[in-house]
């Protein structure tokens, strides 16, 4: 028998690394998008199929978290067997900007959809995954942050999540729906949102070292997190609902590395040598050396990255590690990429892009805003 997943979030980041898994393992998938006036499905063109054609294994339906009769309508019509909830506003400077409504989506939005699996009497044939998320550890007291570590969540976005991680597991609890979350720690790849930091990062300075950009502006740069890939991420989601018995897994690769770090290294896969100076708000980074030829527009004595306070968060999460012991124990898990491969993996992505950019600037063709970070 053929599984059904239904992901919310498909045209995300990480949507579009598990459709293309599931589709992989031979699921038909069905994904919720939202209706916008350009067209949000870059992600997901690749594996798109026309639904012309007969039996197709890929489906989107038009929908949105904040709407409980198109969820449930959703629900009742794909029977999933399998839902993966990775819908979210999931930025978490612009959480303190809209509270409200990423309470909407990441809280009750998550609630919509265990309601409806319970409503339409599912809740004994369809499993359910919870995009949890490191955040919740926030003002974290103990490292590494393993499924025991208490939470204590520092912005609108980690507070909204924290109820969709209460949700699930009184929803597992109080009416027996297999429901787990995965409490995710970073995780990027060449597809992750422009503004989310690493690609910041590697798409800025990519775009410098063509001229297509002048600085790259950043906030705070002591941040520590564990990076991962989003590949070897949508992996561990996928195993966690193999299991008989629903329960919730970190997933997280063990190492920690700053900010600072990942600008060090995306210049120096451009063959870029940087310096860095000042303190706090007024830090910058100088190119003191430039070798190879990746990156034509830069020279010594380039300042290629400020501080801006601006991009300071009103509460920050300074530092996250997690222990991802349990689901390699439990599952056999373990990342495949190193958060250093991976920016290399990044920065390649974000250099044919500019390549490609510069190259259209040069035959007099403009060159829009929507290029800068
Ligand atoms: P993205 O921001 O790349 O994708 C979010 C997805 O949610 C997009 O498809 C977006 O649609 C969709 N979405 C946003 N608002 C709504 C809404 N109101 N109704 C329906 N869909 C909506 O996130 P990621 O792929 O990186 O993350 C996936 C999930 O994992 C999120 O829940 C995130 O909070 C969580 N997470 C992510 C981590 C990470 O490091 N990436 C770590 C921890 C948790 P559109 O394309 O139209 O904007
Ligand atoms: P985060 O990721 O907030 O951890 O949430 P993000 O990449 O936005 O920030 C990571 C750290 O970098 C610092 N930082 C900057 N961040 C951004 N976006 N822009 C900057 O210019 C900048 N300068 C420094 C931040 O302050 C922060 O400390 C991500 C999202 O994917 C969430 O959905 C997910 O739940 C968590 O990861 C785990």
């Amino acid at each position: 028998m053929t599984k059904r997943a239904l992901i919310t979030g498909i045209t995300g980041q990480d949507g579009s690394y598990l459709a293309e898994h599931l589709l992989d393992k031979g699921y038909e998938v069905h994904g919720i998008k939202r209706r916008a006036s350009l067209f949000n499905t870059q992600r997901i063109d690749h594996i798109y199929q026309d639904p012309h054609e007969p039996n197709p294994k890929l489906v989107l339906h038009y929908g949105d978290l904040t709407d409980t009769s198109n969820l449930t309508r959703i629900l009742r019509d794909v029977e999933p067997d399998e839902v993966y909830n990775l819908g979210a506003q999931s930025h978490v400077a612009v959480s303190f900007e809209a509270p409200e409504y990423t309470a909407d989506v990441d809280a009750i939005g998550t609630l919509r959809l265990l309601e409806g699996l319970r409503f339409l009497g599912l809740e004994d044939r369809t499993r359910f995954f919870q995009a949890s998320t490191s955040e919740l550890y926030g003002l974290v007291r103990e490292s590494p942050q393993s499924e025991t570590t208490p939470f204590h969540p520092r912005s609108p976005y980690a507070v909204a999540k924290l109820y969709a991680y209460w949700i699930c597991v009184n929803y597992r609890e109080a009416y027996g729906i297999h429901a787990s979350n995965g409490i995710l720690f970073n995780h990027e790849s060449p597809r992750r949102g422009e503004t989310f930091v690493t690609r910041k990062i590697t798409r800025g300075l990519a775009n410098i070292a063509h001229g297509l950009e002048d600085c790259v502006y950043m906030g705070n740069i002591d941040a520590l997190r564990d990076w991962g890939h989003a590949r070897d991420y949508v992996r561990l989601m996928w195993m966690m609902l193999q299991q008989e018995t629903p329960e919730d897994f970190v997933i997280a690769t063990g190492v920690q590395h700053s900010v600072r770090d990942f600008i060090t290294w995306s210049a120096a896969e451009l063959g870029i040598t940087l310096e860095f100076s000042g303190t706090g708000m007024d830090e910058i980074a100088t190119v003191v050396a430039v070798t190879g030829d990746k990156a034509p527009a830069v020279s010594p004595g380039h300042v290629v990255m400020r501080v801006d306070p601006r991009y300071f968060r009103p509460a920050e999460v300074e530092s996250l590690l997690g222990d991802p012991s349990k689901a390699q124990r439990k599952l056999g898990w373990k990342p495949e990429v190193t958060a250093r491969q991976m920016c290399a993996e990044m920065v390649a992505a974000d250099l044919k892009a500019a390549q490609r950019h510069a190259l259209l600037k040069a035959h007099g063709h403009e060159v829009t805003a929507a290029l800068k970070s």
